[in-house]
């Protein structure tokens, strides 16, 4: 029981909530800490003692942890998205007075987190919905935190926040206030997206070296070690490395040989590309790391479709030709990196369509700055990213900032090559092929969209723009073919 009221409090004590209730404590804040079930704020409070007798304090009730905290109140809440953060609010309001703020950590459906901002204000009470990345290392150690909602709740916790965050050597504190209403979550959930892109970009550079280019785990643990000492540094490399390194505890060889292909989601990664959709924008990497994921939950189908063609001639890998792995691996690196930039391009896009929409002002180069550190697409690449948009703000894609479509110039061939050795090959490379596709087709003054046009005039009267003369034309079509032909 703390004697002095505390600073802050968190509700919801699963492995995240308790790291980022720790953090705080470490970073000299008394925090009050609540969960439902109760033995988890005994866990909390021994971890606190053990990690350095960090002010800390546990209640096991809602109401005494309520009043334990200095007003106007702040309480953070790490519960699982949905009803029970709707539960935990209802719970804890019963004991909040006027002014004080409620900070969702979760990650939370960016409307849900604006219905519940209108709820709560009946009662005199201000909401913050604040994503959270880093996982639980980030949670204890620094995360990268993404708060939108209300400016005045954010004031309430900025001297938290801005300490409890990683902080990157010349870019600060990774937090910044957002914007209004949900766009702390909606930024959360595009940041999600654009993870689902880069990990499906790694796997695909580990599936064309393996078996393709036939790299041992020992080589591609090299080569990963040493892609993150250069334009690809990045903690997802950084742990795609240690991967390679790791042997299988219960037999023989490497782990990752052993872990099922069955990729695991949780939605952020979905409601992403539902959003692109939405609001017409185009994210064909981040959406076909989506559908590998789905296709990768097909295994039994995948098992007996890979019989059904064996049984007809086709072997796993389509071509035996040896490929110099020196030029392989430098093709790949340049590969995933220029691809990377499109997934990019598309999240920041999808980002600006929406704050256009909603009309919150969000500032991409700010985003790609608190992302450099704590967050699971951190990497040094982000820092090109800010850099681009301080050029221009206005910047209307990332391929055409002058420093990125010169990296993609130089990185084409090889981009080319890997996805033309891969297809090939009969090796799926989704999201390089659809990064690919984007470019090509992004830089193209002129597409193939006047036929597809044209034929939608044809069946249905749509009508098609001239490229001539400006209104709207309509065709018969199909009388002026047919009569030409009698
Ligand atoms: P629990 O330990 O009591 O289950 C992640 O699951 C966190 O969300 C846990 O702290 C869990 O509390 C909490 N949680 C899940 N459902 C909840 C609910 N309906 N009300 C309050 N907390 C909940």
């Amino acid at each position: 029981m703390a004697v002095q009221p505390t600073r802050i409090g968190l509700a919801g004590l699963a492995v995240m909530g308790q790291n980022l209730a720790l953090n705080i404590a470490e970073k000299g804040f008394p925090i009050s800490v609540y969960n439902r079930t109760t033995s988890k704020v005994d866990e909390t409070v021994e971890r606190a003692k053990k990690e350095g007798n960090l002010p800390l304090y546990g209640f096991h009730d809602p109401e005494s942890f309520v009043k334990s905290i200095q007003k106007p109140r702040v309480i953070i809440m790490l519960v699982k998205a949905g009803a029970p953060v709707d539960q935990t609010i209802k719970t804890l309001s019963a004991y909040l007075e006027k002014g004080d703020c409620i900070v969702d950590g979760g990650n939370e459906w960016y409307e849900n987190t604006e219905r519940r901002e209108k709820a709560v204000a009946e009662n005199g009470f201000l909401y913050l919905g604040m994503g959270v990345s880093g996982g639980e290392e980030g949670a204890r150690n620094g995360p990268s935190m993404m708060p939108g909602g209300s400016l005045e709740a954010y004031k309430n916790i900025e001297d938290i926040v801005l300490k409890v965050a990683a902080q990157v050597r010349d870019s600060g504190p990774c937090v910044t206030y957002i914007g209004k209403g949900g766009s702390g979550n909606f930024v959360k959930m595009v940041h999600n997206g654009i993870e689902y892109g880069d990990m499906q970009l790694i796997a695909e550079a580990y599936d064309v070296l393996k078996s393709v280019g036939k790299l041992s785990n020992e080589e591609l643990h090299s080569v990963f070690t040493d892609w993150n000492k250069g334009e690809l540094e990045s903690f997802l490399i950084e742990i795609t490395a240690d991967i390679f390194g790791i042997k299988d505890d219960k037999g023989d060889g490497h782990l990752v040989d052993k872990v099922l292909d069955k990729t695991g989601m949780k939605g952020t990664g979905k409601w992403t590309v539902q959003q692109a959709a939405e609001l017409s924008v185009p994210a064909p990497t981040i959406e076909s790391s989506l559908d590998a994921r789905f296709l990768s939950g097909l295994k039994d189908e995948r098992v007996q479709a890979a019989k059904v063609f064996k049984a007809g001639g086709f072997g796993d890998i389509l071509t035996d030709q040896t490929v110099d792995k020196k030029q392989l691996i430098d093709d790949v690196r340049k590969a995933l990196y220029a691809s990377k930039i499109c997934s990019y391009a598309q999240g920041m896009n999808l980002i600006r369509a929406k704050s256009m929409e909603k009309g919150w002002g969000l500032k991409l180069g700010e985003l790609a700055r608190i992302w450099k550190g704590g967050c699971i697409i951190r990497a040094i690449f982000l820092d090109r990213i800010k850099q681009a948009y301080d050029r221009n703000a206005e910047l209307a894609n990332l391929l055409v900032d002058p420093e990125f479509a010169k990296e993609i110039i130089e990185r084409q061939s090889a981009w080319r090559r890997v996805v033309c050795l891969a297809i090939n090959s009969g090796i799926s490379t989704p999201g390089m092929s659809a990064s690919l596709a984007y470019f090509d087709s992004y830089r193209r003054e002129r597409l193939p969209a006047n036929l597809v046009q044209a034929q939608r005039d044809y069946f249905g009267a749509h009508t098609y723009e001239r490229t001539d003369v400006e209104g709207s034309f309509h065709t018969e079509w199909f009388k002026i073919a047919r009569q030409s032909k009698i």
